[in-house]
């Protein structure tokens, strides 16, 4: 059933339907993950594909552009602050993520929740124009540009290219978030069986779900042949945000505490 390419990234090994497990629950499973994104992707798709209109105009691209590094990185923490909130959010409303030690439900959100907001950027990124929603317009990768991290952006506005041509529905995009927040394999877990049940179901109920109009292996390889790329630029981000905190302490200091909290 499953492919090589997807037993080498080690994601679904023991995906299979376990015996225990009946295709009722897998459902109830599916329903309350895409219920939990549902209510807490932040933007509905209407409301993105209205503000997909609202692009910056040269100018307020040039503003951008000129300001102080510092103040770029306040910003953009900022945003990724509020963004991480929706994403806690979500993992609460998985079932059976509450019922984990508090020390490894915060190991999978501060080991995952970049990867989930990379994931959930697809919604508000339009690979037509290579644009991404920034404080509720949208623009491209050159007003990121005082942040003087190229790389960085290069490899986020890349990955939005890339997982967009995947075309995910918004019940793929929940079962897969919550696939990689349920990863049983970051370090200092305590009950890392607990977390692989879990993560099996969803890839079942992500498989299921797929299947319902593609061949499931293929869809769901190249969704998951993905995950290197984000883990590159989860440790490219870190890297930045090292070299900052060393170069301006004082701002990094005054980063919102989410976002600090999350990656310090
Ligand atoms: C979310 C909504 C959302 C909110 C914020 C780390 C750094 C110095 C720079 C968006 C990264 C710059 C982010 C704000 C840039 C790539 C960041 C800044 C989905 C994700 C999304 C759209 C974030 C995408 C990445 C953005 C644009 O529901």
């Amino acid at each position: 059933m499953l492919e090589p390419a997807l037993l080498a990234h080690g994601a679904l090994e023991g995906a299979q339907l376990p015996p225990d497990i009946s295709v009722l629950e897998i459902d109830r499973v599916a329903q309350n993950v895409v219920k939990s994104h549902l209510e807490t992707c932040q933007y509905t798709t209407e409301e993105l594909k209205r503000l997909a209109w609202s692009l910056y105009s040269p100018e307020e691209v040039r503003a951008l552009q000129s300001k102080s590094c510092e103040a770029m990185w306040q910003q953009c923490s900022l945003q990724i602050s509020n963004a991480i909130q929706y994403v806690v959010e979500f993992a609460k409303r998985i079932d059976g993520f509450m019922e984990l030690c508090q020390n490894d439900q915060i190991i999978l959100l501060k080991a995952g929740c970049l990867e989930v907001l990379l994931i959930r950027m697809i919604r508000a990124f339009n690979p037509l124009n290579n644009t991404v929603l920034f404080e509720g317009k949208f623009g491209g990768m050159q007003m990121f540009k005082s942040l003087g991290c190229d790389d960085l952006i290069g490899a986020i506005f890349e990955l939005g290219r890339t997982l967009c041509r995947l075309q995910l529905s918004d019940e793929e995009l929940a079962l897969f978030t919550a696939a990689v927040l349920l990863s049983p394999d970051r370090p200092w877990l305590t009950e890392s069986k607990k977390v692989q049940k879990l993560q099996d179901k969803i890839y079942v109920a992500l498989q299921h779900e797929i299947q319902k109009k593609h061949s499931a292996e293929d869809k769901l390889s190249k969704m998951v042949s993905k995950l290197p790329l984000m883990k590159t630029i989860c440790n490219l981000h870190l890297d930045k945000l090292e070299f900052f905190r060393l170069v301006h302490p004082e701002t990094a200091m005054n980063f919102p505490p989410l976002y600090k909290e999350v990656f310090n």
